[in-house]
């Protein structure tokens, strides 16, 4: 896997928008997002052929702006939509199975120990998401925050393989994300939350390493 894609991986729900969410991918993608991924989890989740239908228009919007389209967690809608890729919690036993049954795929996994990481890369994970790095409002369940010297330790211990960090990441800490050894930076928050998300893709793009 290419992990240029990482680079600025937008995730986001209907729930987690502020505004249109389709406006909010559609202002991501124009800004230069690199990877999406439809998170539709929680409370006011869509369901059924609504969901369905929210997640065809996602793909189709990805598409036009050749940006990977990953679904969380829901790997019957990943091979129904034939998506780019899927990621994973710990919880989500489906690495497996996904892996056997999309050839090519892209699958992230997310890890909070070392331990889950060999798992994760034994069972054929593409990249991992390590989290949460910072506090973050947007998973309920979240565990504290792991901070940059777990990042930097996995980095040390997992050498090139592809990293992205994730939780409480921001315009103003990518680049500290960056710097510890991720790939790139996973954001729900500050783009669905800003008043220009443009903007802040692009600073978020700009604190390149
Ligand atoms: N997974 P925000 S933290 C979806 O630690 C998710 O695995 C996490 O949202 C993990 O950018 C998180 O708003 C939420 O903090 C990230």
């Amino acid at each position: 896997m290419d992990c240029n894609i990482l680079s600025v991986y937008f995730i986001m729900g209907t729930m987690n928008c502020t505004k249109d969410p389709l406006k909010t991918l559609e202002e991501a993608l124009e800004a230069g997002i690199t990877c999406f991924q439809l998170r539709e989890k929680g409370e006011g989740a869509l369901t059924g052929i609504v969901y369905e239908e929210f997640a065809r228009t996602c793909q189709k919007m990805c598409q036009a702006y050749q940006v990977p389209f990953i679904v969380n967690d829901d790997v019957e809608l990943a091979l129904k939509l034939d998506a780019d890729g899927i990621h994973i919690g710990q919880e989500d036993l489906a690495l497996a199975t996904f892996r056997k049954k999309a050839k090519g795929k892209i699958v992230g996994v997310s890890v909070h120990s070392s331990k889950e990481m060999e798992h994760a890369l034994l069972n054929g994970a593409d990249y991992i998401g390590i989290g949460p790095i910072y506090k973050t409002q947007s998973k309920k369940d979240a565990k504290p925050p792991a901070g940059l010297h777990f990042l930097k330790a996995m980095r040390k211990q997992i050498g090139n393989f592809p990293i992205v960090g994730i939780g409480g990441i921001t315009e103003e800490n990518a680049n500290d994300v960056r710097f510890s050894g991720a790939d790139g930076v996973a954001v729900i928050s500050d783009i669905c939350h800003s008043k220009d998300i443009g903007q802040t893709v692009k600073n978020l793009l700009l604190t390149k390493k």
